[in-house]
C-alpha cells in the first residue's frame, strides 16, 4: 500500500518545473549586522511619514507608543472614552523597511484605567509581542522584533477583553516595504476602519459608553473610518488633482471590509497587502476586501474631477454607521470620459404622480382632512454633484402648531429623502426632480429632518414645531 501510494504522487508530480513562490526573506543576525539605529518619524493619520528608499543594510528603528485613554467627540454631540496608541485612532502608522528590526517601546502612563500591550501582525513569535508587552498603568516596557514579511500589516491591543480593546481604537498599522521600496505615487493616506460598540451612559446621553451587549449582537452603533463620524467628510475631505497617482494604505482590525471608490476603481492592489513578488495582484477592480485584522494597499488615478466616495460597499456601514470618506478631485472634466447628453427633464407622455396626499391632523371626525392654505415652502436638497456638501438648504425649520405648510422639495444631482420619522413623513425626491408635500404640524415638539442615503454625512436638520 505504502509502495503504490509512493508511485500514486510521483505520478501526480505534474508541477515539475515550476519552482514555486520566492523564498522568504531568510532572518539575519542582530550582532552581525550591527544595525543602525534610526528614530520612527510618527505622522498622524491620514498622513505618513517619507518612505525609506530600503536600498541599504538593515536598521533598528526605535519606536515609543504611548498608550492613551481619552475622551473625545465620535458622532457630533457624542463623545465616547477612546482607549488608543499615542492619542489618536488610528495609532500612527509605523514604517520599515524588510529586514529592519523594530525596537518598540511601549508606555502606559499612571492615570489609565487598564493594562496595555501591543501585537504587531508584521512581527514573528510571542504573540506578536503581546506576550512580552503587557504594562500595567505606570509600566514601560521594551521588545524588539525582525521585521521579515513584506506588506501592510495591523497592530492592535491584546489584553482581555479584547474586542473591547481593539474596538475602543487601540489599532495602527505597520508598513513593512520591500527591498528598494515602493514606485512613486503622487499621494497616499493612511486610513484605518473601525467598528465601535457604544451606547448612552445613564448620566448623560451625550457620553457614550462601551456596550457588552452591542458586541455580543455585533451590532456596531458607529463604523468610522479614522476615529470619527466626519473624520474624513464635510470640512476634512481627502484632496487630490486629476492626474494624481494616489496609494490608499487601508486597514481594518477587528472586522472585514469591501472598499469601493464611487465614480473610480482600483488600478492596483497589493492582494492582502502584500508585497511579496509572487503574492497576487489585483487590476482594474471596483471593490476589494480587507480582511478582518489586516491592511491592504491599493492604487487609483484620478481621472476626472468632482467628489468621489470612498466606501466600505456593505452601505449600510458607509451611509448610516458614518464610514465614508470623501475624496474632492480637482481639475479639468475629460467630457469622454463622462457627459451629460439630456438633463433632467419630465417624461415624455407619462403622467407624473400625485403629489403626497395631506396627512391628518388630528382625530376629529368633524374636521375633513386640512388643505394646505400656507406659504410654499422651499427645501433644497443639496448633494456633491451641485454646491460641494450635503445639506438641506433650510436644515431648520419652524413652524407655529396648527399650521399647514406646502414644502417644496427640489433635489441636486442624486437621490435624496425628506424625512421626519416621528411625523410619518417620508418623501423621496429623485435626482434633479421637485415633490410637494403639504403637512398640517399640530403638535409642539423638535424633530428630527434627516436624508436616509446621506444622514451619516451630515444631511440632517430640524423640524421645530411651537
Ligand atoms: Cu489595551
Amino acid at each position: 500500500m505504502l509502495v503504490f501510494s509512493f508511485a500514486c504522487s510521483q505520478e501526480s508530480d505534474i508541477t515539475a518545473g515550476d519552482t514555486g513562490p520566492a523564498a522568504p526573506y531568510e532572518p539575519r543576525v542582530f550582532d552581525d549586522v550591527n544595525p543602525e539605529n534610526v528614530e520612527a518619524v510618527l505622522v498622524a493619520a491620514p498622513g505618513l511619514p517619507e518612505f525609506p528608499d530600503c536600498t541599504g543594510e538593515p536598521r533598528n528603528v526605535l519606536v515609543t507608543l504611548q498608550t492613551q485613554e481619552y475622551e473625545a467627540e465620535i458622532a457630533p454631540g457624542i463623545t465616547y472614552t477612546f482607549l488608543s496608541f499615542e492619542g489618536a485612532v488610528p495609532g500612527p502608522a509605523i514604517v520599515v523597511c524588510l529586514g529592519d528590526w523594530v525596537e518598540a517601546t511601549l508606555k502606559n502612563p499612571s492615570d489609565s484605567l487598564h493594562a496595555h500591550n501591543v501585537d504587531f501582525h508584521a512581527a514573528t513569535g510571542d504573540l506578536g509581542g503581546g506576550g512580552v508587552s503587557i504594562v500595567a498603568p505606570g509600566e514601560q516596557t521594551t521588545f524588539r522584533f525582525q521585521a521579515i514579511k513584506e506588506g501592510a500589516f495591523v497592530y492592535h491591543c491584546a489584553i482581555p477583553p479584547i474586542p473591547m480593546h481593539v474596538t475602543s481604537g487601540m489599532y495602527g498599522s505597520i508598513i513593512v516595504l520591500p527591498k528598494g521600496g515602493l514606485p512613486d505615487v503622487d499621494k497616499q493616506f493612511y486610513l484605518m476602519e473601525g467598528d465601535f460598540y457604544t451606547e448612552p451612559s445613564k448620566d448623560d446621553p451625550s457620553k457614550h459608553v462601551y456596550s457588552p451587549t452591542r458586541i455580543s449582537n455585533e451590532n456596531p452603533s458607529f463604523v468610522v473610518t479614522n476615529g470619527k463620524v466626519g473624520a474624513l467628510t464635510g470640512e476634512n475631505p481627502l484632496k487630490v488633482n486629476v492626474g494624481d497617482k494616489v496609494r490608499f494604505f487601508y486597514g481594518q482590525a477587528n472586522d472585514e471590509s469591501w472598499i469601493h471608490i464611487i465614480g473610480g476603481h482600483f488600478d492596483l492592489v497589493y492582494g492582502r497587502g502584500s508585497f511579496h513578488p509572487d503574492s497576487f495582484r489585483e487590476y482594474g477592480v471596483e471593490t476589494t476586501v480587507v480582511a478582518a485584522g489586516s491592511a491592504t494597499v491599493a492604487e487609483y488615478t484620478f481621472r476626472y474631477p468632482g467628489v468621489y466616495l470612498l466606501v466600505n460597499h456593505k452601505l449600510i456601514r458607509a451611509t448610516e454607521k458614518g464610514q465614508a470618506v470623501q475624496i474632492i478631485v480637482e481639475g479639468k472634466a475629460d467630457p469622454n470620459l463622462m457627459t451629460v447628453t439630456a438633463p433632467p427633464s419630465p417624461v415624455e407622455g407619462v403622467v407624473a404622480r400625485p403629489t403626497a396626499t395631506p396627512v391628518a391632523s388630528d382625530s376629529d371626525e368633524t374636521t375633513s382632512a386640512p388643505v394646505a392654505t400656507g406659504d410654499d415652502t422651499f427645501v433644497s436638497l443639496q448633494d456633491p454633484s451641485g454646491s460641494g456638501e450635503y445639506i438641506f438648504d433650510e436644515a431648520d425649520l419652524t413652524f407655529g402648531v396648527g399650521e399647514s405648510v406646502n414644502f417644496v422639495l427640489e433635489a441636486e444631482g442624486e437621490f435624496h429623502t425628506f424625512t421626519v420619522e416621528e411625523l410619518g413623513i417620508n418623501v423621496a425626491v429623485t435626482a434633479g426632480s421637485t415633490q410637494e408635500l403639504s403637512f398640517t404640524f399640530d403638535t409642539a415638539g423638535t424633530y428630527e429632518l434627516i436624508c436616509v442615503p446621506h444622514k451619516a454625512l451630515g444631511m440632517v436638520g430640524t423640524i421645530t414645531v411651537q
